[in-house]
């Protein structure tokens, strides 16, 4: 899944894509390197960030939507907490929303159900403008398993087909670096469903390799992504398609069978 913010302030490509078309060359581009899924966001999420309007969320994400679902057969996705943002995108043509609310507004999962649209939901402690401030846990994995489990369940009682769901750890949403790594490690015994992880580029990845700039983060990304790839993840949200896509065609050659070569 390529990252594509329509934002003025996303924590890694914010304010990149002056105009629409601009946006949609970036999208297809991704397409090229790799990428089956674009997920397109209006709002940023970044630590402390503030809430955006749903009409400016629209203005900014669906003439992208729209270029995109015209010119590329990959699916499409929305990122978006809000349920008339998430219709409006369907309608453009997006296929997956991507609420890393998970579920917080009462309509998001009837827009899944009416529109037999995938569902991404994500576990996040508290919101945006302050999740980053002291977050404290029991057991991290219970916890997010008991969350996500709850919010399948959730869908499911509005019409969903549980098939339609991938479920999210949410990786740096209201989660201390060790809370991340636990999940991370754990991606099997969050729940029965998929999962979708974004590690991309996030403070986590700095934190280990010292880089301060998210842009110089693609190194340790690719690396989370590759061991990710054989440790419970099924769609990883990227920003670095070409260099992501490369490391996963190597993991996937040295796991396949039938060379005659036992594993060590
Ligand atoms: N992370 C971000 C945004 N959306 N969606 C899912 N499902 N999982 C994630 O981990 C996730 C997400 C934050 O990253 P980014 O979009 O690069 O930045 P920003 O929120 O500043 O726009």
């Amino acid at each position: 899944m390529g990252i594509l913010n329509v934002t003025p302030d996303s924590f890694s490509d914010g304010g990149s894509y002056a105009s629409a078309e601009a946006a949609v060359a970036r999208g297809l581009h991704m397409v090229e390197e790799g990428a089956d899924l674009i997920d397109v966001g209006g709002e940023s999420s970044r630590p402390g960030a503030v809430p955006v309007p749903a009409d400016e969320e629209c203005r900014r994400i669906l003439p992208v939507v729209e270029g995109l679902a015209a010119r590329t057969k990959a699916c499409i996705s929305v990122d978006t907490c809000k349920a008339a943002v998430a219709r409006a995108a369907v309608a453009a043509g997006a296929r997956v929303i991507n609420d890393i609310s998970g579920l917080e507004d009462p309509e998001m999962a009837a827009v899944a159900a009416a529109t037999g649209a995938g569902l991404v939901i994500m576990h996040m402690r508290g919101v945006p403008a302050t999740m980053q401030t002291d977050p404290c846990y029991g057991d991290v994995v219970d916890e997010v398993a008991a969350f996500l489990g709850a919010r399948l369940q959730r869908a499911v009682r509005a019409g969903v087909d549980p098939v339609q769901v991938v479920l999210d750890p949410g990786i740096g949403f209201g989660k201390g670096f060790e809370h991340n790594r636990a999940l991370l490690r754990n991606l099997p015994r969050l729940g029965g469903r998929p999962m979708l992880v974004g590690v991309s580029r996030k403070s986590f990845i700095g934190r280990i390799t010292g880089a301060a700039d998210p842009r110089a983060r693609t190194a340790g990304s690719v690396a989370a992504a590759a061991w990710l790839s054989v440790h419970g993840a099924a769609i990883l949200r990227v920003h670095d398609v070409k260099d992501t896509c490369e490391a996963l065609r190597v993991v996937a050659t040295l796991r396949a069978e039938g060379d005659g070569y036992a594993m060590a």
